[in-house]
């Protein structure tokens, strides 16, 4: 086995009071979150931006290739082409693609083809799963669970976000090839979610949904459970 350079981990341990403290504290930042679909278009710090994505950075992956790459838009022509390409899909999902029960599912979220975010967010970033990389000497370095490693990296970046006080949406227009060429990335990238970023508008409404309490979403098997 080739042996590995190691160095040494040694986090703060934290008493068990204040992590206590922490955890209910985040724990109510975190219900706070709301998905939103109307944003102002109000600007935001890029500053709040890199670092966000700095933090998304920092995510565990496969082997830790770190398979993402994500393309910041604030330019107001190329949003206009992102919303424009974006829509013509929606358009054909919303009146051919969608099943029945997908038509369902989406009716308490109140969403249709236009898509007014993709234009009035001050910042979209365009997140794309790498799945290979190309190294110097013209080889490819596959990635690993690459699907799961962005996953945990857009998890961090929109926390990250809510808790700097800004709103996001998860988008995923369908299919979104498109943003591969609108955003000049290689074959080797799979777009995999666009995060519009911003205050929410002024009316921004947003469903009335609960969230699943833990003992719908956990079980504890603890000691003496067998
Ligand atoms: N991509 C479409 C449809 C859509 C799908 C799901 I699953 C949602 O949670 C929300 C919307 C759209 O963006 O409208």
């Amino acid at each position: 086995m080739s042996a590995s350079k190691t160095i040494p981990y040694r986090p703060r341990r934290v008493a068990h009071e204040e992590m206590l403290r922490t955890i209910e504290a985040d724990h109510l930042i975190a219900q706070e979150r709301r998905t939103v679909r109307s944003f102002s278009t109000d600007p935001v710090p890029r500053v709040v931006i890199e670092r966000a994505i700095q933090i998304a950075g920092t995510a565990p992956s496969g082997a830790h290739r770190q398979p993402w790459y994500f393309v910041v838009i604030e330019n107001a022509a190329m949003k206009a082409k992102i919303r424009e390409a974006a829509e013509a899909e929606e358009r054909s999902f919303y009146e051919h693609r969608i099943t029945p029960a997908w038509r369902e599912a989406l009716a308490p979220l109140g969403t249709d083809f236009q898509k007014e975010h993709l234009t009035d967010a001050p910042f979209l970033i365009v997140v794309f799963r790498r799945d290979y990389e190309l190294l110097p000497d013209g080889s490819q370095a596959k990635s690993y669970y690459a699907q799961e490693s962005v996953g945990i990296a857009v998890g961090f970046l929109i926390q990250a976000l809510h808790r700097a006080g800004l709103a996001t949406l998860t988008h995923t227009p369908a299919p979104m090839t498109f943003l591969r060429e609108l955003c000049g990335r290689p074959a080797s990238e799979k777009p995999f979610v666009i995060v519009p970023v911003g205050y929410p508008s002024m009316d921004c409404e947003v469903p009335d949904l609960s969230r699943k309490a833990l003992e719908d979403i956990a079980t504890f098997l603890s000691s003496g459970q067998g």
